[in-house]
């Protein structure tokens, strides 16, 4: 403390006298200073925790099929690998969105449950697997897209032959700081279900690469905002979906977004070049399966190294959040 500090009422009858002294006392006081951590709390840039991480599917699939012969659906009730950021444990795999790969074997139930908590899935391998959500059962194809919304009965199963896995995004980081998630379980496997074909809480492949491949002969890249009925401009309040087209051969522009990305190749062969808001540049070299994590405000773009055709990425992200916090922001380098 300057020795030149005018007299402040008060101040004389404290008993610190030293500068330590003070840090010491005013701790058991329950209080901290701002001004050695300001940088920290209000700094130049922003710094998510996590960091640049890939989860390349020929690495991942051979654990996730022992994880179908250690456990059941049943006993796991999610038999999910969960997507860990390294720099953040679970449920992190950004500082804002959940990602697994979730699998189902054929004939297996993972039982009705509802949470607070909104999923969507990506569907990655297999064929005739279906989420019931709220009565509605929805059979599940490579690509597709499913919503299971916050407290809506869902179940899992499958009525194919091979192994379902599925990419699960999830809200859980948000319920870090809002600790209101929570879970019922139903009180049968099954909640009682119809099959149907044409529901708001399904998004075909199909009709998202169609749009992506409109303009394929003159523009090297595309890309698709999801959007539900009930929330409009967004899948739901919290995280979202994209999907991406990259032509043979181009990279795309260097964007940054104040928002975080769980990537998916859908198909297709090439790298992303990230930069995060540290500075540091990460490489990753991804195909057909892989995912890949964005912290947010990383600078990125992608390359396809393919020699014909395009490739197509699907990511999470948490854009309506960060838009209805009126925090988003876009920058083109
Ligand atoms: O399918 O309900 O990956 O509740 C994590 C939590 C999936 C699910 C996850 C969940 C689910």
């Amino acid at each position: 403390m300057a020795n030149s500090t005018p007299s402040i009422p008060g101040a004389e009858s404290s008993t610190l006298s030293t500068e330590d002294q003070f840090y010491t006392d005013i701790a058991s006081k329950n209080v901290a200073p701002l001004w050695t951590v300001l940088n920290k709390m209000v700094p130049p840039k922003p710094n998510p925790s996590s960091v640049v991480a890939s989860w390349p599917y020929e690495d991942l699939r051979p654990v996730l099929m022992q994880s179908g012969i250690m456990v059941s659906a049943e006993e796991a009730e999610r038999r999910v690998l969960m997507l860990v950021n390294p720099s953040m444990g679970a449920p992190y795999t950004t500082d804002t969105i959940y990602a697994g790969l979730q699998l189902i074997l054929p004939g297996e139930t993972a039982p009705a449950h509802r949470h607070v908590a909104f999923a969507l899935r990506f569907i990655v391998e297999g064929s005739r697997g279906f989420t019931a959500v709220e009565g509605q059962k929805l059979m599940m194809e490579r690509g597709d897209v499913i919503l299971t919304p916050s407290w809506h009965w869902h179940d899992h199963g499958s009525e194919g032959d091979g192994p379902m896995v599925w990419l699960d995004g999830l809200d859980l980081p948000v319920y870090r700081f809002l600790p209101i998630n929570f879970a019922e379980n139903y009180e049968e496997a099954r909640y009682p279900s119809k099959l149907s074909d044409n529901s708001s809480c399904k998004f075909p492949w199909a009709p998202v690469q169609a749009t992506l491949d409109e303009n394929k002969e003159t523009e090297i890249y595309a890309r698709y905002d999801y959007k539900s009925d009930e929330h409009r401009k967004h899948l739901s309040k919290t995280i979202s979906g994209q999907a991406e087209r990259v032509g043979a051969g181009a990279t795309t522009k260097k964007v940054r977004e104040t928002v975080s990305f769980v990537y998916h190749v859908y198909d297709g062969e090439g790298f992303s070049t990230i930069v995060t808001p540290d500075g540091k540049e990460d490489k990753v070299q991804w195909k057909g399966k892989d995912t890949f994590a964005v912290p947010a405000w990383s600078t990125m773009s992608h390359t396809c190294t393919q020699k014909s055709g395009s490739a197509y990425l699907f990511a999470v992200n948490d854009k309506p959040m960060i838009e209805s916090l009126g925090l988003y922001k876009r920058e083109e380098l």
